[in-house]
């Protein structure tokens, strides 16, 4: 944390064709500097991590990169480089021109890197691509939530650039949530998801993309044909993404998705190759009171990088004695046919609010609580 690479690349970490792991790491507040913020050129790219010439090899796990600067890439530049980015958090990194969160580019080679069950939230770019710039770059963006990036200029949520029909931009976006990402034109669809310059496709399918008018016959990137959405995602509380414990990434986070959000079971299940999402919970589950939108078998996996559980928590205070009296009252009164569900003892209730020190007792929805 709070590392600084003057006038260069890389302020948290530098990688230069080599492939490490890097996994369950907290990257915030580190600054790559340049001499000339503005320039499209030069040094200052990716605040947290800078990476050329790394192949798919190199992994970055179950990590925190937040409030890192840069001139591009506030949290990630992959420069010629395609690695696995897995389950991270981006969030409120900002940098002076391209990519606030994530910047790909291609200086030797594009860079494809495979960006699975991770969330983009309130990252800056003053130039383009508040979540995420691409230039001539064409990653894989899985199971991801993007939310509140910004720019001054075009694509909040993410851009994508190329100069001409040989050299383009070509996301693939699967089983996606672009919500509220604003740029110069607005809050709508190429705020979203942009593709600018000499053009490029992003091909988007299974996703959920805000637009002017929600829940209309106009869908973005080819619409229901494409399993896409427009529909409100039904955030469980947007105003607290990071939920009471102020932690990404846990069972209390804003962004994961309500009763009734339309992203719930409705997502491609051929499209992410991994086990768990963001909490580390189960990547597939059904909520069986949701029909099943989405493609392949049950459970179907939903849109986003929060898979939903049909339960809903509830916080209770209580010492180790109470604790077994009152798990005993719910086990008898809870109506029948409806199970009990413990995540977690480590947690516990203070005033209220639950702390990361106590316990969280989960009723499934809908059972009745005759207490
Ligand atoms: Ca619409
Ligand atoms: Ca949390
Ligand atoms: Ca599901
Ligand atoms: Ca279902």
């Amino acid at each position: 944390m709070h590392n600084k690479a003057h006038y260069g690349d890389g302020g948290g970490i530098y990688c230069n064709n080599s492939s490490p792991a890097i996994k369950n790491c907290i990257i915030a507040g580190n600054w790559a500097s340049s001499q000339d913020p503005l320039s499209d050129t030069g040094p200052g790219k990716g605040g947290g991590i800078y990476g050329i010439s790394c192949t798919s090899a190199m992994k970055i796990t179950n990590c925190t990169l937040r409030d890192n600067r840069g001139r591009a890439g506030g949290g990630v530049c992959n420069d010629s480089s395609s690695p696995d980015v897995i389950g991270c958090i981006f969030a409120s990194n900002r940098v002076t021109v391209f990519g606030g969160g994530m910047y790909n580019r291609d200086i030797l080679n594009p860079s494809n890197p495979k960006i699975a069950n991770c969330v983009f939230i309130g990252n800056d770019a003053e130039e383009y691509g508040g979540g995420m710039e691409n230039e001539i770059s064409s990653p894989q963006v899985i199971n991801c939530t993007f939310y509140e990036n910004s720019t001054e200029g075009y694509g909040g949520g993410m851009d994508n650039w190329g100069p001409d029909v040989d050299h383009q931009s070509n996301p693939t976006i699967t089983n996606c949530i672009f919500w509220d990402n604003t740029d110069e034109s607005g809050s709508g669809e190429s705020a979203q998801i942009r593709v600018g310059g000499g053009g490029g496709t992003a091909t988007v399918t299974y996703s959920c993309i805000d637009d002017d008018i929600h829940n209309d016959d106009y869908i973005p990137f080819g619409g229901s044909q494409n399993h896409n959405i427009d529909d409100n995602p039904l955030f469980v509380d947007a105003d607290d993404p990071d939920g009471l414990d102020g932690i990404f990434g846990t069972g209390d986070d804003g962004l994961r998705l309500g009763f009734g959000s339309p992203c719930i079971d409705a997502g491609d299940n051929d499209a992410v190759n991994v086990s768990t999402d963001i909490v580390g919970g189960a990547r597939m589950n059904n909520d069986p009171y949701v029909s099943d939108t989405g493609m392949g078998d049950l459970p179907v996996i939903d849109m986003g990088a929060y898979e939903h559980i049909w339960w809903f928590p509830v916080g209770l205070k209580m010492s180790g004695g109470e604790f077994h009296t009152l798990l005993l009252i719910l086990l008898v009164q809870i109506t029948a046919n409806s199970a009990l569900g413990i995540v977690s003892r480590n947690h516990s209730a203070s005033n209220g609010r639950l702390d990361r020190s106590g316990a969280v007792i989960c009723l499934p929805h809908r059972a009745t609580l005759k207490t």
